[in-house]
């Protein structure tokens, strides 16, 4: 009950960001005393939060804890739709699991679940995604979009683009996509996403977005068998970012890129998907169930395949193999 009441409160400050609100309106407002409105703000100062407080004039907010959850990151998000409803946990078993069982039950379009810590994060085909630590970001959106289930995959594909572009512009970094689903700084992998959906034959149900982003973690939060290949914001640019502000950034971008998508197609998309793509024009290894080749990367298609040139230069689409990059 205490915590509703300290969370109420932080919501009223978060949403009045420059100015004072006196006790005596936010005693009214909460129906809780002056005293107990001190004794939170003594607490919340406890969590990181600091406060002006000013005789007469009451309290403001002046910033907010590194800490992730629903109030921190909707205090100052400008999205219209992406993030109304914010689910955060601080402990889950898998962000994409919790958003299959909330989308089942209906939740909106634009629902974002987001945990500080994942126990059992998972990849594509049940692979394990290393989560099991609040450094970074773990994230599922529900989407309920009005494309044909054939063209979900260049929802991976457009994610990929719209988190580079966020990340890039939020932290200065070079990210570059591999196909179909990575995203890499200096050659190592520093986000992972997984598409997922259910959809009858004509229509998309839901799809659920997840991706992680390695944000401030250091080399040796990673397991040893993985640690040749894989990067964080941190380790790539010496420096920790705010996951707060991270998140933010790309909920506005996401939204802006969605609208794009929806209204204009995939035409914009694949440009930028070119402009970032790893080993274009290189020469990489592919074995499918059919052959095993040699090709250098062409781009992508329309249906999100894979466009590779063999060494005979005849064009070839993929669309699912195992690639040595
Ligand atoms: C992916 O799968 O890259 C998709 C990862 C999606 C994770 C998000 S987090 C929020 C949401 N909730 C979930 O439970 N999942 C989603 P895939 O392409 O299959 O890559 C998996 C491989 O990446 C593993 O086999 C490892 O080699 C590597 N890996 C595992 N953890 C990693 C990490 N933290 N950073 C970089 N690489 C990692």
């Amino acid at each position: 009950m205490v915590h509703k009441k300290r969370h109420e409160l932080i919501a009223i400050l978060a949403e009045n960001e420059h100015q004072f609100i006196s006790g005596q309106a936010l005693s009214e407002q909460l129906d809780i005393s002056r005293t107990a409105i001190w004794k939170h703000i003594n607490e919340l100062k406890k969590d990181g939060y600091q406060f002006e407080s000013a005789p007469k004039k009451g309290y403001r907010l002046l910033a907010k804890p590194d800490q992730l959850n629903e109030t921190t990151i909707k205090w100052g998000l400008e999205t219209e739709w992406l993030g109304k409803s914010i689910i955060f946990k601080e402990k889950v078993d898998s962000t994409q699991d919790l958003a299959h069982s909330l989308a089942r039950k209906g939740a909106e379009h634009g629902t974002i679940i987001l945990a500080d810590r994942q126990l059992a994060g998972r990849g594509r085909m049940e692979r394990p995604w290393v989560s099991d630590d609040s450094g970074g970001i773990w994230m599922s959106i529900i989407l309920r979009p009005a494309i044909p289930p054939h063209q979900a995959s260049q929802m991976t594909l457009f994610v990929a683009v719209t988190l580079v572009e966020a990340l890039e512009q939020a932290t200065g970094q070079s990210i570059q996509i591999k196909w179909p689903n990575d995203l890499f700084i200096n050659g190592k992998k520093i986000t992972g996403i997984l598409t997922e959906m259910q959809a009858e034959l004509e229509a998309i149900q839901y799809l659920i977005i997840g991706f992680g982003i390695n944000v401030n973690q250091g080399i040796d939060q990673f397991p040893k068998e993985i640690r040749e290949k894989v990067t964080s914001l941190k380790i790539a640019s010496g420096q920790e970012w705010s996951r707060t502000n991270l998140v933010q950034t790309i909920l506005r971008e996401f939204e802006k890129a969605y609208q794009l998508y929806i209204d204009s197609g995939f035409e914009a998309i694949k440009q930028k998907w070119m402009a970032h793509a790893y080993k274009l024009h290189e020469k990489i290894f592919i074995k499918t169930t059919q052959a095993s080749f040699s090709a250098t990367v062409q781009g992508i298609s329309n249906e999100g395949a894979l466009i590779v040139k063999d060494e005979e230069n005849v064009e070839k689409l993929i669309y699912s193999a195992e690639i040595n990059w």
